[in-house]
């Protein structure tokens, strides 16, 4: 780029009153989330997920990630990639897990398999994909599979940031597993300070159904 071009963007910057967060590269979009608890403050904001969709953003970089099962857990609970990604997901422990998704962008069985062993997942499609164990109807993960490059995790006091956005017109979705899915149009450069409220209060857990459709507890088996 000629150091002429470069003035020149600076200029329009400063004229549009955007010279704090503004570059060749894009704008920050920042904003927080805030969980509408019934009582309490919430512990877990920082497992919400924040993306953008809308027309002229583009695919993120497929990337690989890994969700490893230990002490009858997946870790990390919640992953967030962009379409296309691979999920690796080993097994540590020394018996069987059956890691399944019935529902959402990406239905598999990865069947039983243990100690040692990695079986890998790829994400084509964007949605929120549950994955469970058959084995273990305790364990359950999340992946938020993205279809732009844009999107963050919030922080412990719920705020976001989203580096690089062109300025335009999008849809911002947030996302929390006790506070569901929500959407707003949102303008790039924000002309206010943004704040997303996740209402979590009608939330109950209820226990996921096994690969087959069927209760873990008619089975038998101890979880
Ligand atoms: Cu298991």
């Amino acid at each position: 780029m000629s150091t002429h071009r470069g003035w020149r963007v600076w200029a329009a910057a400063v004229i549009l009153g955007l010279a704090p967060n503004v570059n060749a590269q894009g704008i920050a979009l920042t904003g927080r989330v805030e969980l509408l608890e019934r009582k309490g403050v919430a512990k877990d904001v920082d497992e919400s997920v924040i993306w953008l969709e809308g027309p002229g953003l583009g695919g993120g970089t497929a990337r690989r990630a890994e969700i490893s099962t230990e002490d009858k857990a997946f870790s990390p609970r919640i992953t967030v990639v962009p379409v296309g990604s691979t999920i690796a997901l080993p097994n540590h422990d020394p018996f069987d897990h059956n890691v399944f998704s019935s529902s959402g962008p990406r239905l598999f069985d990865l069947g039983l398999y243990g100690r040692n062993e990695t079986r890998t997942v790829t994400f084509d499609k964007p949605g929120i994909a549950k994955l469970y164990c058959n084995v273990h109807a305790r364990m359950s993960a999340i992946v938020v599979v993205h279809a732009t490059q844009f999107a963050a995790r919030a922080d412990r006091a719920g705020r976001f940031s989203i580096d690089g956005v062109p300025p335009g017109k999008y849809t911002l979705h947030v996302w929390h597993e006790r506070g569901g899915e929500r959407e707003q149009p949102v303008t790039v450069p924000l002309a206010a300070e943004l704040v997303v409220s996740l209402d979590t209060r009608s939330w109950k857990f209820t226990q996921h159904l096994d690969k087959n459709g069927k209760s873990y507890d008619a089975r038998g088996r101890r979880y």
